[in-house]
């Protein structure tokens, strides 16, 4: 059983409807139960310029799936709510990103974990740290909100107020 986070990101089409079916679908897992939610966050586009801002959230949940099964899992549900690679970083109705697990790490070409992005990213930060602000990396040693604070203190516009969803 690990602990799991989750980040949800998107920004086309009815992105809250599709971020609380997604939560459904991926409470619906076998072996996976769905812990708690960050709030939600409306964030800046990171990427081509030109598309809408998006809306971020992360939620935790114990898994017994293995990484890669958990990660087929969560690209078939992005798969059932239209989800069509096109672009890189470009406008997408819903991502689902292994942020991390416990303290495992992994480096493949299909699958790093923690997110290699993460650290660099108030979207996803932000959300973890109203679930797990301890949570610790384990490659670079600091905490979710060591962090985030970093990010802030290079200054960083912090995100306004998320909301509950
Ligand atoms: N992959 C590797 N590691 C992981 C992981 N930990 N979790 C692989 C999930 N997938 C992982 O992802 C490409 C490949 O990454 C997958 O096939 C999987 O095997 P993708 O979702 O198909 O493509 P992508 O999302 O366009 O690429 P990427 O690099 O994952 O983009 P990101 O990093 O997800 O960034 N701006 C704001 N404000 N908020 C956002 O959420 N998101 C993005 C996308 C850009 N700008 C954004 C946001
Ligand atoms: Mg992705």
């Amino acid at each position: 059983m690990n602990s799991v986070y989750i980040a949800f990101g998107g920004n086309l089409g009815d992105v809250l409807s599709n971020f609380r079916s997604a939560r459904q679908h991926i409470a619906r897992l076998a072996g996976v139960h769905v812990i708690q939610s960050s709030r939600l966050y409306r964030t800046p586009p990171l990427g081509p310029s030109g598309q809408p801002d998006y809306l971020n959230a992360v939620i935790a949940a114990e898994s017994e799936l293995k990484p890669f099964a958990l990660l087929t899992a969560l690209q078939n549900i992005e798969r059932q709510h239209g989800r069509i690679r096109a672009e890189h970083w470009g406008a997408r109705t819903l991502d689902l990103d292994i942020i991390a697990m416990d303290s495992l790490a992994i480096d493949d070409e299909r699958l790093s974990i923690p997110h290699p992005q993460m650290h660099h990213r108030q979207f996803v930060l932000r959300p973890l740290c109203d679930i797990e602000p301890n949570w610790q990396h384990p490659n670079l040693n600091k905490t979710a909100s060591q962090l985030l604070n970093a990010l802030l203190l290079a200054g960083e516009p912090a995100l306004p107020q998320g909301i509950a969803w």
